[in-house]
């Protein structure tokens, strides 16, 4: 499955989707936006998939931005509608029913780090840099950056980030929080596949409701997230997976999941 500029491969229960403008550092236009939201769409439906890994072509950059020399054409309305289906790409992502690991190749700035903040796991590489420098070109970030990146580093980091436009590395991402680990570049794809298989040993259905759980979780109160918990625990008990898991640990023998 090839879409250009986005790159479709299926590898192992994974498809990894690659981003693929390396002239332009992979900034996001209409058309980018657009390809990947219908690429991500398909793999939705996909059950045979356990996980997608989502990086960027090249060694520079996962994403340089929107395309600023786009936007600087672009009316109002126009920059809405941009903006609008920008965010409809990060909530695809957020609400994914596969866990959505990141390889952050390198520069991830403006929605390039708003793209990675969607992602459920973020993995970068030594070289990467993160950064909202929107404000430095008379915008504000567009695509989520003002709501997600308080609610993953807290709202004095966020707010240093995003008022400054400061350009930051890979170590200070992990040191706060913006992503999970930083592996040399040679390492990245690798170490995403890995926790891909990791991730395709256990319950499909336990690691969906387990993403959806947390997804609508972080809306709501705590009370009523845990009783929406509580919901899926216990409808988890009707299944096969379930039954197969508990049985499989008593018996001593690998589970042999269907993901229902
Ligand atoms: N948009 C368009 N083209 C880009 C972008 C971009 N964001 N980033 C890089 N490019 C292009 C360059 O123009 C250049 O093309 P050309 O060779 O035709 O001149 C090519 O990619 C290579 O880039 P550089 O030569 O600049 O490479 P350097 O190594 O010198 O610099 C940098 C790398 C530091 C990453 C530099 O390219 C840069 O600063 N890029 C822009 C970064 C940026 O400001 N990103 C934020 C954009 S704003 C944004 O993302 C808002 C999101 C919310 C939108 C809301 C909707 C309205």
């Amino acid at each position: 499955m090839d879409y250009s500029p986005i790159l479709c491969e299926i590898k192992n229960e994974t498809a990894i989707v690659t981003i693929n403008r390396p002239d332009a550092l992979n900034a996001l236009n209409r058309e980018v936006i657009s390809e990947l939201t219908n690429c991500l769409r398909k793999l939705r439906r996909d059950n045979s998939l356990r996980a997608v890994i989502l990086t960027g072509a090249g060694e520079k950059a996962f994403v340089a931005g929107a395309d600023v020399k786009a936007m600087a054409k672009m009316d109002p309305t126009e920059a809405r509608y941009f903006a609008k289906i920008g965010q409809n790409l990060t909530k695809l992502i957020e609400g994914f029913n596969k866990p959505v690991i990141v390889a952050v190749n390198g520069f991830a700035l403006g929605g390039g780090c708003e793209l990675v903040l969607a992602c459920h796991i973020r993995i970068a590489s030594e070289n990467a840099k993160f950064g909202q420098p929107e404000v430095g070109l008379g915008l504000i970030p567009g695509f989520g950056g003002t709501q997600r990146l308080p609610r993953l580093v807290g709202r004095g980091i966020a707010t240093e980030l995003i008022v400054t436009g400061k350009i930051v590395d890979a170590n200070y991402a992990e040191k706060i929080g913006l992503v999970n680990s930083v592996v040399p570049q040679k390492n990245l794809l690798e170490t995403c596949e890995t926790m891909a298989k990791q991730i395709a040993k256990n319950s499909p259905l336990a690691v969906k409701l387990s993403l959806d759980a947390m997804h609508h979780g972080l809306e709501l109160t705590l009370d009523e997230a845990l009783n929406y918990e509580a919901s899926e625990f216990g409808f988890i008990f009707n299944s096969h997976d379930m039954k197969e898991g508990t049985t499989a640990f008593a018996e001593k023998r690998k589970p042999d999941f269907k993901g229902e």
